[in-house]
């Protein structure tokens, strides 16, 4: 064959793997090697997306954390979204006999089945980031991730200190809830937390749209609704990548973004944290406050996979601690039910 054939179907092949998400780190084709993967770990690890930063951050926590040399063998594979293509994606690793399922599930409903399969091919399934909502616990060893509906509440509360602060009524306060992936989690938690504040504080809650966590479906819904409701003046995106979209919406209808909601500027709140950009936007106050939301899972993973192999039962929920940052230094702590929370300042 032609060098650069060859090097053209090396190409393609690189590109087919990508494009289906898939990838392991144990694939080889040398014998000696093979044998010395018998002793690896075998994870199939079941993706939803790459469709933000934090999604992004965390998928490289992941397969940085599970590599050869630490005698893993990870089967990624993303679902581009889809649940159906998770649930392919167990069955495989069913098949596949692997020692462990790691599955970030992209909604709550619609695993009782196939994780009962994985529960009678006796293999342990690791629930990560969002959560599963199964009628038998039992059918997941564990899970662990973020309290969404905490960091919903931190970021509203964060907002209701603020306008008292600067004398802003609350019933004056116009906001629009861009959600995230319908049915997911963080999505159920976050919008659960404004819900409730939006009822305890009297703001009015104008509208919602889905945004699906990505930066173009951020812009699309907040262009619609500035169109719809011109009197807006806090944007409450459920992830940064919707923030970036609202921000640049926002803009664009000639509107500008920050805390001064007094003098029309338009707030918005997000969550994540994960990004360069987030971090500048929220340091420069486009974004006002963002309740932090930690990626960085995989070694997570790891601790619980290596009492398990210990015979440790792990904790059956573990959540993770984060922080509410902002670049306004008005509020330092907000309460809830009773705890404290620091504001981190980022500093300009
Ligand atoms: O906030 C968002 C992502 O489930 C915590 O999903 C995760 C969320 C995260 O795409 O950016």
């Amino acid at each position: 064959m032609k060098k650069s054939v060859f090097f053209a179907l090396i190409i393609s092949f690189a590109i087919l793997l990508s494009g289906c998400g898939s990838y392991s780190s144990g694939q080889n084709t040398d014998m000696d090697v093979q044998d010395e993967d018998k002793d690896l770990i075998v994870i199939g690890f079941s993706q939803v997306g790459a469709e933000s930063d934090w999604r992004k951050a965390n998928t490289e926590s992941m397969l940085s954390t599970f590599t050869r040399e630490k005698g893993y063998d990870l089967i990624y594979e993303d679902a581009q979204q889809k649940q159906q293509n998770q649930i392919t994606a167990i069955r495989t690793f069913i098949q596949r006999e692997v020692d462990y399922i790691v599955l970030a599930p992209v909604t709550e409903d619609g695993w009782d089945t196939v994780l009962g399969e994985a529960h009678d091919a006796g293999i342990p399934v690791i629930i990560v980031d969002r959560q599963v909502a199964v009628n038998d616990n039992d059918l997941f060893t564990c899970w662990v991730g973020s309290d969404f509906e905490l960091e919903g509440r931190k970021a509203c509360e964060w907002l209701r200190s603020y306008c008292d602060a600067h004398g802003i009524e609350q019933n004056d306060i116009n906001i629009v809830d861009i959600q995230g992936t319908e049915g997911s989690s963080a999505q159920l938690g976050r919008t659960k937390g404004l819900n409730d504040a939006v009822r305890s504080n009297g703001w009015n809650l104008l509208d919602v749209r889905p945004g699906e966590y990505t930066q173009a479906k951020g812009r699309e819904a907040t262009a619609y609704l500035l169109q719809l409701h011109p009197d807006i003046n806090v944007v409450y995106c459920e992830n940064d990548n919707e923030a970036f979209g609202a921000i640049e919406a926002i803009e664009a209808a000639g509107k500008s973004v920050g805390t001064n909601i007094e003098a029309g500027q338009i707030m918005v709140l997000s969550f994540d944290g994960v990004s360069d950009l987030a971090v500048d936007y929220c340091k420069n106050g486009s974004i006002s406050c963002i309740g932090e939301c930690n990626p960085l899972h995989g070694p997570r993973v790891e601790r619980i996979i290596e009492n398990l192999e210990a015979g440790i039962v792990p904790e059956k929920f573990e959540y993770v601690d984060e922080a509410i940052l902002s670049g306004d230094d008005t509020i330092t702590n907000i309460s809830l039910d009773g705890v404290t929370y620091s504001v981190e300042l980022l500093e300009r």
